[in-house]
C-alpha cells in the first residue's frame, strides 16, 4: 500500500508457513461453504505493513504450547491429516479435509464415565473439535504450530525491551481451549504469548481481546489463573452470534475474567467505550504486560460480524491500549474483509505507537 502515513517502528513477526494451511471450506449447517479464513488474509496484512521491520518467527520448544494445551490435543492435531488419509476417507466417501461427525456431548456420559478416544479416524475428530467449520488439511498442523512460534517470538521481543511487537498469526487462535479446537482456531497463539510473558514478568498479565467474537478459548485456558486477566469485547452471543454458548457478562471467573458483549450494529462509540473500560480494568488489576488479541472483524465492512467500527475507531483503540504503557504483544486473530484487513491492522499499530510517543 505505502499510502504515506507514519513509518511503523513496531516489529512484525512473520512466517511463510501460514500458507501451508488451506482450510478450503467451512461446513456450516451441514453445507460446504467457501472458507473465510484464507491465506490471502495474512498476505494482505503483510502488504499493508511493508516497510516495517519483519522478524522471522523463531521455532519454540513444545513446552511453549504445552503451557496452554493438553498433550492429547497436540498429538491429535499433529497426526489428524495423516490418519484421515490413511483411513481412506479422502477416497471413500471422498472428503478432502478432516471434518467431524460425532461429538462427546456431556449428556452422553453417566457420572464417572468419560469419553473414549475413538479408534476410527472419522470419529476421532469430534473428540477434539467443537464445531464443523474448522477443517484440517495436509499443512494445517505445521501452520498452526508456526503461528504459536510467531506469537511467542513476539513475546520474547518485548521481554527483551521492545515496547510492542506484532505477530501476524495465521491460523488464528482465541477460540481454541486447552483440549479443543474450533472457530477457525487450532492452537491459542495469544494464550501462548501470555504464558511466555507470565513467566518473564512475574506480575499479572492482561489479555484484551478486541476480535468481534468472544475469546472463549483464552477465557477457559486462564479461568483458574488469577495472574492472567482476560477481557473480551465482542458482539453479544445472546443476540445470535458465535460462539453462541458463552461470552456473557456473567462469566467472571474469580474476577480475573471480564466479558463486554455489545449489541449488533454497535459502532465506534460503544466499542471504544468497552475497549477503554477493559484497559482501565487491566490497569486497576496491576497488569505488568499486555497481550492484545487483535481481530479486526468488528469492522463495519466485515462479512462475519454485525459490528460497525471504522478505521478511525481502530486507531483510537490502539491509542487506548498503548496508553497503558505496558510491554505489549499484539496477536492477529480474525478479520475477513480482504480489501481492508491490512489497513485496519496498520491503524491499530499506528495508534499503539502514537500513545507511546505522547508518553515520552
Ligand atoms: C477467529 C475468528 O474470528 N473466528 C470466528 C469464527 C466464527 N465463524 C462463525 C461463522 C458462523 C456462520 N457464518 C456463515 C458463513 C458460512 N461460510
Ligand atoms: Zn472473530
Amino acid at each position: 500500500m505505502g499510502d504515506g502515513g507514519p513509518r511503523l517502528s513496531t516489529p512484525v513477526v512473520w512466517t511463510d508457513l501460514h500458507r501451508l494451511h488451506e482450510p478450503g471450506a467451512e461446513v456450516w449447517v451441514g453445507v460446504r461453504t467457501p472458507g473465510t479464513e484464507v491465506p490471502e488474509r495474512a498476505e494482505r496484512i503483510r502488504a499493508a505493513l511493508a516497510g516495517a521491520r519483519f522478524v522471522e518467527a523463531r521455532p519454540q520448544p513444545d513446552e511453549a504450547v504445552l503451557a496452554v494445551h493438553d498433550a492429547a490435543l497436540l498429538d491429535y492435531l499433529a497426526s489428524a491429516w495423516d490418519e484421515w488419509e490413511a483411513a481412506g476417507l479422502t477416497r471413500d466417501p471422498g472428503q478432502d479435509r478432516v471434518v467431524p461427525y460425532i461429538f462427546p456431548h456431556p449428556s452422553l456420559f453417566s457420572p464417572g464415565v468419560s469419553p473414549a478416544v475413538p479408534a476410527a479416524a472419522s470419529a476421532r475428530a469430534g473428540r477434539f473439535a467443537f464445531d464443523t467449520m474448522t477443517l484440517i488439511g495436509p499443512g494445517t498442523w505445521e501452520a498452526a504450530r508456526a503461528a504459536v512460534d510467531a506469537a511467542v517470538t513476539a513475546a520474547d521481543l518485548v521481554l527483551a525491551g521492545e515496547p510492542a511487537a506484532y505477530a501476524c498469526c495465521r491460523p488464528p487462535g482465541h477460540h481454541a481451549t486447552r483440549s479443543a479446537f474450533g472457530g477457525s482456531c487450532y492452537l491459542n497463539n495469544a494464550a501462548a504469548a501470555a504464558a511466555r510473558l507470565l513467566s518473564g514478568v512475574g506480575g499479572p498479565v492482561a489479555v484484551i481481546d478486541i476480535d468481534a467474537h468472544h475469546g472463549n478459548g483464552t477465557q477457559a485456558i486462564f479461568w483458574d489463573d488469577p495472574l492472567a486477566l482476560t477481557g473480551s469485547v465482542h458482539v453479544d452471543p445472546g443476540a445470535g452470534w458465535f460462539p453462541h454458548f458463552l461470552g456473557f457478562a456473567e462469566e467472571t471467573g474469580g474476577g480475573a475474567n471480564r466479558n463486554l458483549p455489545l449489541a449488533p450494529g454497535s459502532g465506534d462509540e460503544e466499542w471504544l467505550e468497552a475497549v477503554r473500560s477493559l484497559a482501565e480494568w487491566a490497569r486497576a488489576g496491576g497488569a505488568e504486560a499486555l497481550v492484545v488479541a487483535l481481530g479486526v472483524d468488528a469492522a463495519a465492512g466485515d462479512p462475519e460480524s454485525p459490528l460497525a467500527v471504522t478505521a478511525a475507531g481502530f486507531r483510537a483503540a490502539g491509542r487506548e491500549l498503548g496508553a497503558l504503557g505496558l510491554p505489549t504483544v499484539l496477536v492477529q486473530e480474525g478479520g475477513y474483509e480482504l480489501e481492508t484487513i491490512g489497513e485496519l491492522v496498520r491503524e491499530v499499530l499506528v495508534g499503539v505507537e502514537g500513545a507511546g510517543e505522547r508518553r515520552q
